[in-house]
């Protein structure tokens, strides 16, 4: 199943890179700075067409109005058709595309897509996480050894004063700062060592769900700022880290 799902959202990746003409496609949503494009539809209509032919039984949950049928259906997929859409819309060359299948509330699989650097990153529950099919393992890294990506939350100014303000808190502890626009990325860069720790104060469970499971099975922590578990049906705080960084986080 897994190996059909990758490749589905493979052959999704061509509709961004193909992309033209963006800006005359370009709608506002609810929240500031939130927008929609044709690509975002047509990315979602096309998993949900071929992801739907893997699995019949299975109901959907996707960024762009698409709502789940039942909330007890045993198989239900949670897709973020472009994860980024800011960047996409900017040509930053920073976007992805995340697909996670949950089954009875726990995420059996997750795959995470940036076409533009082709880079896969995967998990299976149990099975372990991967890049490209290099394993990967987070390292026990301390939270003065690397550096930390953090989410702004655009769509929601209320939250920018209290992201500030643990931003700059984490600034003073870590070597640097990084905010690069696509939640799934930052919590993957997190899965391959790339960050030691990353958070943001509002995401919907379509940018968090695949990446989740990715960071935990390549033995990270990601829990909500107030060191809950992720709810994959309502939108939540996320920070994401290695054990060793999330117990200086827990200090700091
Ligand atoms: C975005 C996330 C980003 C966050 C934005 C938004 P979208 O997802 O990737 O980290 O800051 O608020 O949630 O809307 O581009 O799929």
């Amino acid at each position: 199943m897994l190996e059909q799902i990758k490749s589905v959202v493979r052959d999704a990746g061509l509709i961004i890179l193909q992309a033209h003409n963006i800006e005359s496609s370009i709608e506002s949503k609810q929240g500031s700075a939130n927008f929609v494009t044709k690509y975002d539809i047509e990315v979602q209509n096309y998993l949900y067409q071929h992801l739907s032919i893997l699995f019949p039984n299975a109901d959907f949950l996707g960024e762009e109005d698409l709502q789940r049928k039942t909330v007890d259906s045993e198989y239900c997929f949670i897709i973020d058709p472009i994860d980024g859409t800011t960047n996409f819309i900017l040509n930053y060359k920073h976007s992805a595309i995340s697909v996670a299948l949950m089954h009875n509330n726990e995420i059996e699989f997750g795959v995470v897509y940036n076409p533009y650097l082709n880079e896969l990153f995967y998990a299976e529950k149990g099975k372990g996480a991967h890049l490209n099919d290099k394993p990967l393992k987070v390292h026990n890294l301390a939270l003065k050894d690397g550096i930390v990506g953090f989410g702004t939350s655009p769509y929601y100014p209320e939250k920018a004063d209290e992201t500030f303000s643990l931003a700059k808190k984490l600034f003073d502890l870590a070597l640097d700062l990084r905010r690069t626009g696509s939640a799934a990325l930052d919590i993957c860069y997190m899965a391959a060592n790339r960050y030691v720790l990353y958070f943001e104060f509002y995401l919907s469970p379509w940018d968090f769900a695949a990446a989740s499971l990715i960071l935990t099975e390549a033995g990270g922590v990601i829990k909500t700022l107030e060191q809950n578990e992720l709810n994959y049906m309502t939108p939540c705080s996320v920070v994401a880290a290695n054990p060793v960084s999330y117990q200086d986080f827990l200090k700091a």
